[in-house]
């Protein structure tokens, strides 16, 4: 096969021509002793940009999640999350590995939940239990199906975390999709958190980057905790200037996958055997399931990738594709026929 349609993921995006140039024109030095002016560039607009005092650039979403969860905590804490979250499910155990935390997952309706939900899961002060501290929040959140966490019910969420001693850090892996759906601004979504990570790895193009954003002190121990990771990176603003070149062209195009996405669910919606509900599409991401056609995900993916379209098994009858920049309207097209063919056969 020359060239699949790669649906598994939006980190399969690769750098444009214009972000090439970019990546080639930088203006390198050692980070490690602070000297790669590209990355400053980086640190300081992604801070700007989500209205907070400092940024880290970090190799990936998973080292953003817990240098800051680390950095919050201290071991035998527990950090209150969703129980879908990447953070918690996909991070290879790292949380109780690196911080020693343990973590209290609450159900979310597609990922999202509520600030009484939150309250009912902190600890009362007693010898027997842990320390309630953190508060994580995926948004958008990959498992509930690139769902949109609302900012009022974050609001909500903050004002019980005030009065409760509890910190707040957000999974902003693909925040920019939460903002360009909703309209919302990076700062505005970041105002009520301590800390957020957010990538540049996803659906924006760049080979390599994800940021932490906060406090300076805090940035300043998540900065001694990458360090620790062996996360200190030397010329690191060859990576650096293609994060740069995605805040300022790769954003406002996000939109166009959403309408991807929507196109892709709609049209699935219309094949025998598959379930989805094109209405909980929001952004770049959809689920659907396979169990009518008494075929499981893993059958009906090689079935696909037989025809050259890649999508990701999720569970045993349930199946993730994601749109990107990578993905064009004459793809989802293909792609349509492909899996409506294989579940005819
Ligand atoms: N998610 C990846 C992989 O886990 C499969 C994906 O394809 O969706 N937070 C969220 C919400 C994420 O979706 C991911 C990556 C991460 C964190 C971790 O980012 P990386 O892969 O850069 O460590």
């Amino acid at each position: 096969m020359d060239r699949f349609i790669d649906l598994r993921s939006d980190t399969v995006t690769k750098p444009t021509p214009g972000m090439h140039k970019a990546m080639l024109e930088a203006v390198v030095g050692d980070d490690v002793f602070g000297e790669d002016p590209t990355v400053n560039a980086l640190q300081e607009k992604a801070a700007r940009l989500l209205g907070k005092e400092a940024a880290l650039f970090v190799a990936s979403g998973t080292m953003g999640n817990q240098l800051s969860v680390k950095a919050h905590t201290q071991p035998g804490d527990e950090v209150i999350i969703e129980a879908g979250a990447h953070a918690m499910n996909f991070e290879a155990g790292a949380g109780a590995v690196l911080s020693g935390v343990q973590f209290c997952a609450i159900p979310g309706s597609r990922g999202v939940f509520d600030a009484a939900q939150v309250e009912a899961a902190i600890r009362v002060d007693d010898v027997h239990f842990p320390v309630s501290r953190l508060v994580v929040i995926e948004n958008t959140h990959n498992r509930g199906g690139g769902t949109v966490f609302p900012l009022s019910k974050i609001l909500q969420i903050r004002d019980l975390a005030n009065q409760r001693g509890l910190r707040m850090h957000m999974d902003g892996a693909r925040l920019w999709n939460a903002c360009v759906a909703t309209g919302i601004s990076p700062a505005e979504y970041a105002a009520p958190f301590d800390s957020v990570s957010v990538c540049l790895s996803k659906a924006l193009g760049c080979p390599v980057g994800s940021l932490v954003l906060g406090a300076k002190d805090f940035i300043k121990r998540v900065h001694r905790f990458r360090k620790m990771v062996g996360g200190g990176m030397r010329q690191a603003g060859y990576l650096a200037a293609a994060g740069i070149y995605a805040l300022d062209h790769q954003i406002s195009r996000l939109e166009e996958d959403h309408r991807k996405a929507l196109k892709l669910a709609q049209g699935l919606a219309d094949i025998k055997n598959v379930l989805i509900n094109p209405v909980e599409v929001e952004t770049n991401m959809l689920f659907f399931d396979v169990s009518r056609a008494e075929r499981t995900a893993q059958e009906v993916a090689a079935a696909l990738r037989a025809k050259g379209v890649l999508v990701l098994p999720t569970a045993k009858t349930r199946l993730r594709c994601v749109t990107h920049l990578d993905v064009s309207f004459a793809e989802i097209d293909q792609a349509l026929q492909a899996i409506e063919g294989v579940m005819k056969g």
